[in-house]
């Protein structure tokens, strides 16, 4: 009896794993095991030997079972120690960063100049990029032989001879926008158009795809006034500081009288600065809506009028961010990207404060 118990307490004692421990088991007191052999026997044991036999097989059954199962246990308590140490992780490490992206500062200034017309009425409209060469020059009462039709100003797309359809091109400016606005609303009618435009011209401030915003109001008694009150609020609100404004008598097609506007600065090194000192900065085109492009949108110039006026969107954001490259705008440069890129929710509203 001794030697079974030592045999199975050292063989327990080294068991490496539960499939030993459970190998051990069924061989010690297993229904077929040795302990349980030689509980059979007892039968054929004397009384007397029976008396101490019985007992003893008992206690030695007992302390088997006692010791497969701390063994187990410590077994199990060794592999937590080594997950424990395996799968150690310090969570008081910083996270790893991740690079986000940034607002182009065309999308940020779209959306600062969206937010100001919207403050003063004025609701967005948008159209396709690809027009009918009517929508684009015949109703803005652009002639056939006017020379921003030139085939050197404008991207005509491929028409093969015969087809039956207008000739297209890409947009010139977001004026076509405003005649389609004219023909599906009707008057009164207060819009902004912001976008992007096309025209065959590349070089240090020429790219031949750039923003505009075009703005258009038309109701019965709109006058010159109200263009000179709403370009002044939106330059004061855009800036973030009180711009003058001058108009210089000029001429386009689409207006009539027309006015080029320019806003007040100083330059300093180099620099220029919007809203102090005694220089100008041309920044804008603007007028009176000519009465035939009224009419090529469906609107009686007897009973309606109004201003419209357009504007550069790269222009007027390189004027804001001090940003000294057009080019650079369309190069999707990283660097660039994160030097003048805006955060996602640095969103401008006009009570919030636009310039930061
Ligand atoms: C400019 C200058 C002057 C203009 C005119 C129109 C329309 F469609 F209503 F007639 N939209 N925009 C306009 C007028 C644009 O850009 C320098």
């Amino acid at each position: 009896m001794e030697e079974l118990r030592h045999k199975y307490i050292a063989a327990i004692a080294a068991a490496a794993d539960e499939v030993a421990i459970e190998s051990l088991r069924v061989q010690a007191v297993g229904k077929k095991g040795e302990i349980s052999l030689r509980m059979r026997e007892l039968g054929k044991m004397s009384p007397e030997e029976r008396q101490t036999a019985g007992p003893a097989l008992n206690a030695l059954k007992d302390e088997i079972n006692s010791a497969l199962a701390a063994r187990k246990a410590s077994l199990a308590d060794v592999a937590l120690e080594e997950r424990l140490r395996a799968e150690w992780l310090d969570v008081t490490l910083p996270g790893r960063p991740v690079r986000r992206g940034t607002v182009h500062p065309v999308s940020q200034v779209t959306d600062e100049v969206t937010a100001i017309f919207a403050d003063m009425g004025f609701a967005v409209a948008e159209g396709p990029q690809i027009e009918t060469d009517w929508h684009n020059f015949d109703a803005l009462n652009i002639p056939g032989h006017h020379p921003a039709r030139a085939e050197m100003d404008t991207f005509y797309l491929a028409r093969p001879q015969g087809a039956n359809r207008p000739p297209h091109v890409l947009r010139t400016h977001t004026s076509p926008v405003q005649i389609r606005s004219m023909l599906s609303e009707g008057a009164p009618l207060r819009i902004i158009c912001p976008g992007r435009v096309y025209r065959s011209d590349y070089d240090q401030t020429h790219t031949p795809m750039f923003h505009q915003v075009e703005g258009l109001a038309l109701d019965r008694d709109i006058t010159m006034a109200n263009l000179k009150w709403v370009l002044e609020e939106f330059f004061s609100a855009y800036f973030g500081t009180k711009v003058k404004t001058r108009f210089r008598a000029s001429h386009f097609p689409f207006t009539e009288p027309s006015a080029e506007v320019d806003i007040q600065c100083s330059w300093q090194g180099g620099t220029v600065k919007v809203g102090e000192g005694d220089d100008w900065l041309e920044v804008l085109g603007s007028g009176m809506v000519h009465p035939k492009v009224l009419a090529a949108g469906n609107i009686d110039p007897n009973e309606w009028q109004g201003f419209a006026f357009g504007m550069g969107i790269d222009r007027i954001a390189m004027l804001k961010y001090g940003i000294p490259d057009l080019r650079a705008f369309f190069d999707s440069d990283l660097r660039w990207l994160r030097h003048y890129g805006f955060a996602a929710l640095d969103v401008p509203t006009v009570h919030g404060g636009l310039s930061k």
